[in-house]
């Protein structure tokens, strides 16, 4: 036994299947986790993280050429249980593949 407060961690990953063009064919995979951690286990959130990593096949061969993934973390700094806006962060990356380059 300890005093030591334990952080708790919860992570939920959901993936999604997107027709962009509405040919019947999927373009696109939409995977998004959102993280939830209650650092000193006292019940209440203080930090979420969400990201949502889409990866686009624009050339229909079945793989990947343009992965873009946004990230935003919320963090309660003051502790009052809501994020406000300046407690949000987003991020957001963009990988084209060199086949998609090359083409232009
Ligand atoms: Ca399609
Ligand atoms: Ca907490
Ligand atoms: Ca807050």
């Amino acid at each position: 036994m300890s005093d030591t407060p334990e952080a708790e961690i919860t992570s939920i990953t959901e993936t999604e299947y997107v027709d962009i063009d509405g040919d019947g064919t999927i373009d696109a995979v939409r995977e998004t986790t959102t993280t939830l951690v209650d650092i000193d286990g006292d019940g209440t959130i203080d930090v979420v993280q969400q990201t949502v990593t889409t990866a686009y096949d624009l050339t229909g061969d079945g793989e990947a050429d343009v992965i873009e993934s946004t990230t935003i973390t919320a963090v309660d700094v003051d502790g009052d249980g809501e994020f406000s806006e300046d407690e949000i962060e987003v991020e957001q990356v963009t990988l084209v593949s060199e086949e998609v380059v090359e083409e232009g």
